[in-house]
């Protein structure tokens, strides 16, 4: 099929005024960006792990960031701990002797939270504290 010089033209303008409404509505073409949720499921956890010992978790600090899920693998090389966030809503997870247990959590809220070991493990119980920072 031939199409005159006239009929290219409203080919051409159709195919102009298409592009500029896909990119001014935001349209899902190769034109417009991801949405940040769509990016942030398509990135894998952030695996971090974490030793539970009497009476300290090393690190006793970590770094995560914001959105991204995060995978903190506990292990506990001595006897029973656990693992309990004060200010952050992740259950409370028991970390039998010997074992290593994975916590799995979305941070979404930057912050100073805090973690504390969940089962009374001797005289130093109370000090086996952590920082779970979220940027
Ligand atoms: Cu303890």
């Amino acid at each position: 099929m031939r199409v005159n010089s006239a009929g290219r033209g409203i080919i051409v303008v159709f195919a102009a005024l298409l592009l500029v409404t896909m990119v001014l509505s935001g349209s899902s073409c190769i034109f417009s960006p991801q949405s940040a949720r769509q990016v942030a499921s398509g990135i894998s956890a952030q695996r971090i792990q974490i030793t539970a010992r009497s009476w300290e978790f090393i690190p006793k600090e970590v770094r995560v960031r914001v959105n991204i899920p995060v995978e903190l693998q506990i292990t506990s090389v001595d006897v029973d701990h656990g693992i309990e966030f004060t200010d952050l809503d992740v259950p409370l997870e028991r970390v039998p002797a010997g074992r290593t247990v994975s916590v799995r959590f979305i941070p979404d809220k930057p912050g100073i939270y805090h973690f504390r070991c969940a089962v009374v493990c001797g005289t130093g119980h109370d000090q086996m504290l952590g920082l779970l920072i979220v940027e």
